[in-house]
């Protein structure tokens, strides 16, 4: 970090309330003399009064938030509920309407790619076909979070052995990987049979996502900027979840990826965290803004649905210009 960002840092942190004494001691010992003159120079900031209001405002929103997460769930952390059976009416009115996740454990499981489908099957249809995908060893640590930065090319054939012979190094494909769009991989389309009155959406083919990768294939804590339905088809994953009503306790990083806050030492509150595990024909409707992580806990394939036939564009505000950690103990 260069001097500038350190004095950013202090401004960011004095400005949600952390003792000056504290910060000081975190800094490098070459700014240590510095930073009463950056203490000085944001307490006189004009901008100061100002910023004491938003943040007494933002608690009171957070405050009527988590009331009315309470309020809407009765428990908490929030319990998932699973049916066999729903009709998309009733999905719409209770669930997808109402930001609310729901388990759909009778929705998916005609699909071809249960009955018919097998790695094996895969590679005879596709395996010699090339495709743009990640390695757990060539990813580079600043890229953990768009692993898709570091993507390399490989023949199908060899993403799916490192899938059967789960090989925790291998290769992987996980966000905005566009397989579906790719010469040649449309067909992997078949599998899924479309759900009429839930997904009538004009784009199917754009807005189905492949998910595969051995066990331990990980996406951090991020939340969506639209409503996903997300189909095991085969594996488990586990999902940790938090409320989107929970956001402010989340400490937003990058763009829509965060983490949970450490709970020893945080100021504030800590998410309510929400774990489960997917099975293979189980789908999970993630509402947008719903916080999320997923690890496979064995060699999975999921593919994600977004072209519900309900309204799914938001106008999300783009956290990306928030880049400093809501809490102390982090930074420097
Ligand atoms: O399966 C995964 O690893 C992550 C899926 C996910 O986070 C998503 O679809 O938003």
């Amino acid at each position: 970090m260069n001097e500038k960002a350190y004095r950013l840092w202090l401004a960011e942190n004095l400005g949600l309330g952390i003792p000056f004494s504290q910060l000081c001691s975190r800094l490098p010992s070459p700014h240590q003399t510095q930073s009463q003159t950056w203490q000085k120079e944001w307490l006189d900031h004009p901008i100061r009064k100002l910023h004491e209001q938003w943040r007494a405002q933002e608690e009171t929103l957070s405050q009527v938030l988590t009331l009315m997460t309470q309020a809407q769930w009765g428990k908490i952390p929030p319990e998932i509920p699973k049916v066999k059976k729903i009709s998309a009416a009733c999905f719409l009115g209770d669930y997808y309407s109402q930001n609310r996740p729901i388990l759909l454990d009778g929705l998916i499981q005609d699909w071809p790619v249960f009955r018919q489908w097998s790695p094996p099957y895969l590679r005879r249809r596709w395996g010699s076909l090339s495709m743009s995908c990640q390695r757990k060893d060539l990813v580079r640590p600043k890229n953990v979070r768009c692993p898709e930065k570091d993507a390399i090319v490989m023949p199908f054939s060899e993403v799916l052995h490192d899938f059967i012979s789960d090989d925790v190094q291998g290769a992987f494909i996980v966000a905005n990987n566009r397989l579906l769009q790719q010469t040649g991989f449309e067909g992997l389309i078949e599998g899924i049979e479309p759900l009429p009155s839930w997904m009538c959406g004009p784009n199917r083919l754009i807005q189905t996502h492949w998910w595969m990768g051995p066990s331990g294939t990980y996406t951090p804590w991020h939340h969506d900027s639209l409503n996903i339905l997300f189909c095991q088809i085969w594996g488990h994953k586990r999902i940790r979840l938090v409320p989107a009503t929970e956001w402010v306790w989340m400490q937003n990083q990058e763009g829509v990826f965060g983490k949970l806050p450490k709970e020893a030492g945080a100021k504030n509150a800590t998410p309510h965290v929400t774990e489960m595990v997917l099975e293979p024909g189980q789908a999970l409707f993630l509402p947008v803004g719903w916080w999320h992580e997923v690890e496979s806990l064995s060699p999975s394939l999921s593919v994600a649905l977004t072209h519900f036939s309900f309204p799914n564009a938001f106008e999300w505000i783009d956290p990306t210009h928030c880049t400093f950690d809501r809490h102390s103990e982090d930074s420097p």
